[in-house]
């Protein structure tokens, strides 16, 4: 027997003390977990939400212990490092915000105890992640357990794991199971069994271990039928545990992407952050079924868990659910030289907790690393030695890592892991819709042995902003449809893809932004923040993926139209939409996915799409001015200098890409100059974009208007005329 108790109730939440003792006398707010000290002020922007140390205390009963018992407390989530105090004694410290460690407390309990902890998410150089776009809540955010065991137990100790490794293999129709385990404390045998099969095993040099035969094995076999069996272990002393595990077989390949049990199984799906809007990242288990549910209802078969280990209770909703998933840690955006030894405590934390669950398929190494300084030999060496620890780790799952787009093909950083993935977002910080096209084509061509896969893209959309001439950077609703649309049709027509990740599910916490008319919010969520609001692109990939039948009609929010004519974009699985205006029907249509109708506007209507039984309405009404409620910003968000008469045919002008205004003389010494302006004065980043012959080559398919308008406020109206006007005077022929 092994006993239970979960320990969230009753903590006293403390903000500032010296010592343990200090924080006990404190007065102190009290508190259940999961607690974050940075719900409020970890998304509100600003960048400013509370880094340092808290405490959390609680009076500690502990049922009178037996000769041959032990107490650990197990933490599943104390963001980002802490220190426990049971009765002002410093038993443990732990690095790391997102995985599980226990403390054995067993001699040093009283009659009444006292807890304490400690936990701290201060920035320094050693304890990933310290920067990235998103907020590092602290707190005790996740269960505390308090576990009464035999002195004889499965392994406590080991990087806060299970103590139980199963590792099937297929074989035709069976399943070879290897299952291990690790005992501390004077163990002798261990009982296995499974599926009605028994087995016991000896207990050597702490560990044991036994195989078994799964005759006509039930394959876990995706959303389709995830089929789970539980191995469960006891020791001669009573302990029990049991573990639930998946037989499946993955495959991973250049050509055609991936395989589950031997059939093709393309990976469609998003990432996902924990965090939610006014709880931060203290999640309940319905929170966490409900983020799966929105998932699902959208037809992905695969979720990144990015940027971090994410709560076991997810992972085993995705075993559950038969949810693919990439699991990671936050070794992000900038290497620290100082934390090799995080990095892989970490990532043997992740291998070790979660090795079981038969939704992982592949351990992500770092995520944009070279971002920010580049690769260096220090920072390859880092991978190299996480890529080690994996395959020590673990022989079945690959290792992969999310390339930044700047990383050149050629590097030897991105054929490091097994299989490589980059996050692209061309079309929206920067460079047109096509070039995520071109880059994957490229990249296939150049290395048809390799597999790769799209990690992130995305597009900020704040809901309340809306347009009838989406453009790139406006942060309208309308413009991350069409941006999605693009992707989902590129992705389609390049099966060689081994996954593929929308960036984001759900907006998330960024307390470092300001942008798009929300501040602290990443706004590249196909869903809000606080779960309630499904962006019209959501319905892109659901009518994609689901096989749920739907129509839907993008533009509810959309109400105020000032154009004669308006488009109307439906999406849905079903072959055939015919459009009603005020009940009156108006124009069938056959298609996959987009169904668009153009509809003359006079005043207030009503406009349903329907296929079969399935509707969906829209309320549009014609205004004689745009409302300037939907526009980000006075302008918009975007920059508009001309008018397309502005522009005299067979001469350059700034709608030229780099690439072909610097293939001129005349033309490409405008060019330079305004570039080498530019970089002189915005310092080291411009510069060593002007040294990447990746990026370089990115920024030649890309036009100089839409490199103007990045530019913000540093180019004035006045200056893009008189360069235009200067361009003009060039004549393309010569
Ligand atoms: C990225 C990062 C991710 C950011 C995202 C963005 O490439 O990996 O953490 O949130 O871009 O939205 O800029």
């Amino acid at each position: 027997m092994r006993n239970i108790t979960l320990l969230n109730k009753d903590w006293k939440f403390v903000k500032s003390a010296e010592t343990a003792s200090a924080a006990l006398a404190a007065q102190g707010e009290a508190v259940t977990l999961p607690h974050t000290w940075n719900a409020k002020d970890g998304q509100d922007g600003g960048n400013d939400y509370y880094r340092g140390t808290c405490w959390y205390t609680k009076e500690l009963n502990v049922p009178t212990l037996s000769e041959d018992e032990e107490a650990w407390l197990e933490f599943t989530g104390a963001a980002m490092t802490a220190d426990v105090y049971v009765n002002g004694e410093k038993l443990a410290h732990h690095e790391g915000g997102y995985s599980t460690f226990r403390v054995n407390i067993t001699e040093y309990l009283k009659e009444e105890n006292e807890l304490a902890v400690s936990v701290d998410n201060s920035d320094n150089d050693r304890v990933y992640p310290q920067k990235a776009d998103f907020t590092f809540y602290g707190g005790l955010y996740r269960e505390v357990n308090l576990l009464i065991v035999p002195k004889a137990h499965f392994a406590l100790g080991y990087a806060g794991g299970p103590g139980i490794k199963v590792t099937p293999e297929i074989e035709g129709n069976n399943a070879k199971v290897t299952v291990e385990t690790w005992t501390e404390g004077p163990a002798k045998t261990v009982t296995f069994s499974v599926d009605g099969q028994c087995a016991e095993a000896e207990v050597k040099d702490g560990m044991a271990c036994a195989v078994f035969t799964l005759e006509n094995v039930h394959l876990w076999n995706g959303v389709e039928d995830p089929y789970l069996y539980t191995m469960k272990a006891a020791l001669d002393s009573g302990d029990e545990i049991s573990t639930r595990f998946g037989c499946r077989t993955i495959a991973f390949d250049p050509n055609e992407g991936f395989f589950l049990n031997g059939k093709s199984y393309p990976l469609r799906g998003v990432s996902r952050h924990q965090d939610r809007l006014g709880v931060g990242n203290a999640l309940t288990k319905e929170m966490h079924e409900e983020d799966l549910d929105i998932i699902m209802e959208m037809g992905a078969n695969t979720i990144r868990l990015a940027h971090y280990q994410h709560a076991q209770f997810f992972y085993d909703l995705c075993d559950e659910r038969g949810i693919i998933t990439w699991a990671e840690i936050p070794y992000i955006t900038q290497h620290m030289p100082n934390g090799r030894e995080n990095t892989l405590s970490q990532m043997k934390e992740l291998v070790v907790q979660n090795y079981n669950h038969p939704c992982i398929v592949c351990w992500g190494l770092s995520n944009e690393i070279s971002a920010s300084g580049g690769v260096t030999d220090d920072l390859l060496e880092n991978h190299r030695l996480l890529n080690d620890l994996c395959h020590s780790l673990d022989k079945t799952r690959p290792t992969t890592m999310a390339h930044v787009f700047m990383l050149e093909i050629e590097s030897p950083l991105v054929n490091l892991p097994d299989i490589a993935s980059y996050n692209l977002y061309f079309g929206w910080y920067l460079g047109e819709l096509p070039q995520n096209d071109s880059f994957f084509d490229e990249y296939h061509e150049k290395y048809p042995d390799r597999c790769i896969g799209f990690s992130e893209y995305g597009a900020d959309a704040n809901a309340a902003y809306q347009s009838s001439a989406p453009e790139r950077g406006d942060y309208t609703e309308s413009y991350q449809v069409v941006y999605h649309d693009h992707i989902i049709n590129m992705i389609e027509a390049r099966p060689f893809m081994w996954a593929t990740h929308v960036w984001n599910m759900f907006d998330f916490a960024a307390d470092g932004r300001d942008e798009g008319g929300k501040n602290g919010q990443n706004q590249k969520g196909l869903v809000t923040m606080d779960r309630k609001l499904k962006k019209d692109a959501f319905y892109v990939y659901k009518a994609h993926w689901s096989k749920e039948p739907f129509v839907h009609v993008c533009g509810s929010r959309y109400v105020d139209r000032a154009e004669e004519v308006t488009e109307v974009k439906v999406y849905s699985n079903q072959p055939q939409v015919t459009l009603f205006v005020d009940g009156e029907e108006k124009e069938t249509k056959s298609g996959k996915y987009l169904f668009t109708f153009e509809v003359p506007l006079s005043g207030e209507h009503e406009i349903t799409a329907k296929s079969g039984d399935l509707s969906d309405s829209i309320k549009v009404r014609k205004v004689a001015e745009p409302n300037m409620a939907y526009q980000f910003g006075e302008k918009g968000g975007v920059v508009n200098w001309f008018d397309k008469e502005d522009f005299k045919p067979g001469y350059f002008s700034i709608k030229d890409t780099l690439g072909v205004l610097k293939s001129h003389p005349v033309a490409g010494a405008i060019v330079n100059k305004l570039m080498d302006g530019a970089s002189a004065k915005r310092g080291d980043v411009a510069e060593s974009v002007k040294d990447n012959p990746a990026l370089q080559k990115m920024m030649a398919a890309m036009s100089l208007e839409s490199m103007l308008k990045q530019a913000g406020d540093a180019v004035t109206e006045e200056q893009v005329k008189q360069l235009n006007a200067a361009l003009q005077q060039i004549p393309k022929a010569e």
